[in-house]
C-alpha cells in the first residue's frame, strides 16, 4: 500500500515541476524573453553571494561545534611539531581557499549578465601562468620540507638511552615484548608462533628472550622525559600503531621491521588533570583496517615516572618462565589483564607438552 502511495506522490510532484515549468514558459513569452532573462540572472547572481556567506558561516559553526572534541594539547615534543605544521598548512590552505572562492562568487555577482557588457578576450598572460605555477610550487616545497624534517625526528636512529619496545600485531589485539635485563630482544621466528605457549615465536635457542616480558593485555608503559624506541611487526596481516595522543603512527607490517621513537613529556596522570577526564589512557588504535576485529585492536600506553615504571617492570614475571619448557612453574601474575586476550593459564603439563619445530 505504501509503495502504491509513494509512487503516486512520485508522479504527482513530477507533473507539479512539469506544469510549473511550462507556466513560467508561457510566461515568458508574454512578458517578453530578455526581461525574465534579466531577472533569473540576478536572482542566481543575489543566491550565490547567499550561498557563500551561508557557506563560511557553516564552516565556522561545524568548528565551533567539534571544537571540544578535539585531541587534547600533543604529549610528545614531535606531536608538538606535527601540530603546529598542522596548523601552518591549514593556515596557508585556509586563506588561499577563502580568497579564491571569494573571488569565484565575487565574479558571479559583479559580472553578471548585463545588456550593455562586451566580452573582454584575455587568452594567456605569461606573468600570470609563472606567478600561479612558482608561488604555489614554493609554499608546497616548504611545507613538505617541514614534513619530511618530522618524520626523520620519529624515524631516525633513537637515542641510546632509549627504551626499546617491540610492538607486535595481530587479530586481533596488540602484543608488548620489553627487552628485559639484558636490554635486548632476542630472536623471534614466525613458525615458531604457538599462541598457548608463544604467542611472538620467540626462539628460546637465544639466551636474549629468557629474560623478555611480554604485555598481552596491551598495555605500553613507558618513563616520561625518557626517549622510548617502538619496534613494529604484525604477525598476520598489515596493522598500524595509531598514537594519536603523541600524532604518530607507523604501519605493522608482517615480514618487515619498522621503527619509531618519541619522548613522552606528559604522564597518564598528569593528562587526567589537563583533559580534567579521570578516566583518560593514552590509546594505541590500529590505523589500518585489518579485519572484522579491527574495531577492537585497543591498546593503552601508560606514561608514568622513572620510580612507577621500575615498580611495575619488578612485578612482571618473564614469558620464559611462564611458557617455556623446564622452566620454573610460573607465578602469579601480579598485575591482572584489564581487556584484551588474557594470557593463557599454562599448568606443569602442558608446558611438558610444548613442541619446538
Ligand atoms: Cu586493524
Amino acid at each position: 500500500m505504501s509503495v502504491f502511495i509513494i509512487t503516486i506522490l512520485i508522479i504527482l510532484v513530477f507533473t507539479i515541476i512539469y506544469q510549473i515549468s511550462k507556466a513560467s514558459e508561457y510566461a515568458t513569452v508574454l512578458r517578453g524573453t530578455e526581461k525574465v532573462n534579466a531577472q533569473a540572472n540576478r536572482a542566481i547572481a543575489w543566491l550565490l553571494v547567499v550561498m557563500f556567506v551561508l557557506g563560511i558561516w557553516g564552516i565556522w559553526e561545524c568548528n565551533a561545534l567539534f571544537q571540544d572534541r578535539l585531541l587534547p594539547i600533543a604529549a610528545c615534543k614531535t606531536g608538538e611539531n606535527y601540530d603546529s605544521m598542522f596548523n601552518m598548512t591549514t593556515l596557508v590552505t585556509g586563506i588561499v581557499f577563502f580568497a579564491t572562492q571569494l573571488a569565484l562568487f565575487w565574479f558571479c555577482f559583479r559580472y553578471q549578465s548585463a545588456e550593455k557588457r562586451t566580452t573582454f578576450f584575455f587568452p594567456h598572460n605569461n606573468k600570470l601562468e609563472i606567478l600561479w605555477t612558482t608561488v604555489p610550487a614554493i609554499a608546497m616545497a616548504i611545507l613538505v620540507a617541514i614534513g619530511l624534517r618530522n618524520w626523520y625526528d620519529v624515524t631516525s636512529p633513537a637515542p641510546a638511552n632509549a627504551t626499546v619496545v617491540e610492538v607486535v600485531g595481530k587479530q586481533f589485539n596488540w602484543l608488548i615484548r620489553y627487552p628485559g635485563k639484558d636490554n635486548e630482544l632476542g630472536k623471534r621466528d614466525f613458525r615458531k608462533i604457538d599462541d598457548a605457549n608463544n604467542v611472538l615465536g620467540l626462539d628460546w635457542s637465544d639466551p636474549h628472550n629468557t629474560d623478555d616480558i611480554i604485555s598481552q593485555n596491551g598495555e605500553l608503559h613507558c618513563v616520561v622525559n625518557k626517549p622510548v624506541k617502538l619496534v613494529i611487526g604484525s604477525r598476520d596481516v598489515i596493522h598500524d600503531v595509531g598514537l594519536s595522543h603523541f600524532r604518530l603512527k607507523m604501519d605493522a607490517v608482517p615480514g618487515i621491521t619498522t621503527t619509531l621513537w618519541f619522548v613522552p613529556t606528559i604522564t597518564t596522570d598528569s593528562m587526567k588533570l589537563i583533559t580534567k577526564n579521570p578516566d583518560f589512557v593514552y590509546e594505541i588504535s590500529c590505523d589500518q583496517m585489518c579485519g572484522k576485529g579491527h574495531y577492537s585492536m585497543r591498546g593503552t600506553v601508560i606514561v608514568q615516572t622513572q620510580a612507577e615504571y621500575d615498580k611495575w617492570m619488578a612485578s612482571q614475571q618473564t614469558y620464559y618462565a611462564g611458557n617455556a619448557p623446564g622452566a620454573p612453574a610460573p607465578a602469579a601474575p601480579a598485575t591482572a589483564p584489564t581487556g584484551g586476550e588474557a594470557k593463557p593459564e599454562v599448568k606443569n603439563d602442558s608446558v611438558k607438552a610444548v613442541t619446538m619445530k
